[in-house]
């Protein structure tokens, strides 16, 4: 456990430039990458969340948090992706039709380059025919679909349909995860797994690999 006020509250408050400095002065101090995101940076933008849900906050105070929580994530990217090296599989990434919050999808996409996986991002807002082509063009193991909200989350399904349809789904593994979703909905929509973290969303990816002897 290490000191993340100050980072926090530089979140909160979204100051790329304080966030940076702290980001480096933890790093600095011999933190981990992993624990300054998970035990700093993820922790203070639920509370960005729960002041916005009360009214403290508005709009553009969440894009502030978020671009300087962005900030230090570009910082952390190149420390997480030193861990593994080794190629493990490829991952088709995206935030599904409808939705921009991309920062935990993003996360998801550096743990799991840092794991050795060769992650193609799509991006937000992506239509379920967007991750059709993607998926035959990159012929993925894993299509990953991220949702915030709850008036996203089936596009999911729409994703996952549009696989069946085109004949791909059988041949890939299917997680969702974000703060809309849970397994319970990953079943209910035919996913293979919902992941509630970064962290479990890798462990997951590596045990599709060997489900699917890849
Ligand atoms: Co939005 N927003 N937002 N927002 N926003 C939420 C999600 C909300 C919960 C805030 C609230 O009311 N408390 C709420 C959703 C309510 C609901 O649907 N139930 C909400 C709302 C309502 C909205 C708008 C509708 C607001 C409006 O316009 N009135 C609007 C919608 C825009 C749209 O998408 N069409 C909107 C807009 C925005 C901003 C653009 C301003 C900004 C996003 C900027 C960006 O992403 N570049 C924003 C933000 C920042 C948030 C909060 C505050 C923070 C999200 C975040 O980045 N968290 C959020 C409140 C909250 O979540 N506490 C909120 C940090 C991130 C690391 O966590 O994304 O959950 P998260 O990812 C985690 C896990 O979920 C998981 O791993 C990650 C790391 O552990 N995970 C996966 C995520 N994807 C995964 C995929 C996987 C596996 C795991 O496998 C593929």
């Amino acid at each position: 456990m290490f000191d993340s006020v100050a980072l926090s509250a530089a979140v909160v408050a979204g100051d790329p430039d304080k966030v940076k400095a702290e980001t480096a002065s933890l790093l600095e101090a011999g933190v981990p990458p992993k624990d300054i995101i998970e035990q700093g940076l993820i922790p203070a933008m639920d509370v960005v969340g729960e002041k916005f849900q009360e009214g403290e906050v508005f709009i553009p105070d969440l894009l502030f948090s978020a671009r300087a929580m962005s900030e230090a994530l570009a910082t952390l990217r190149p420390l997480l992706s030193e861990e593994e090296t080794a190629a493990s599989g490829r991952v088709v990434l995206g935030t599904v039709k409808g939705d921009v919050h991309d920062i935990g999808k993003k996360l998801v996409g550096m743990m799991l380059e840092g794991a050795g996986f060769e992650v193609t991002d799509l991006g937000t807002d992506v239509a379920p025919s967007a991750f059709v082509e993607a998926v035959k063009e990159k012929r993925p193991h894993i299509v990953g679909l991220s949702a915030l909200l709850t008036t996203t989350m089936g596009q999911m399904k729409n994703t996952i349909d549009a696989l069946v349809e085109s004949g791909l789904r059988d041949d890939l593994k299917v997680m969702i995860g974000g703060a809309a979703v849970s397994e319970e909905y990953a079943t209910q929509i035919g996913a293979d797994a919902h992941g509630p973290d970064a962290t479990v969303a890798v462990e997951l990816a590596r045990k599709f690999m060997a489900e699917l002897g890849a």
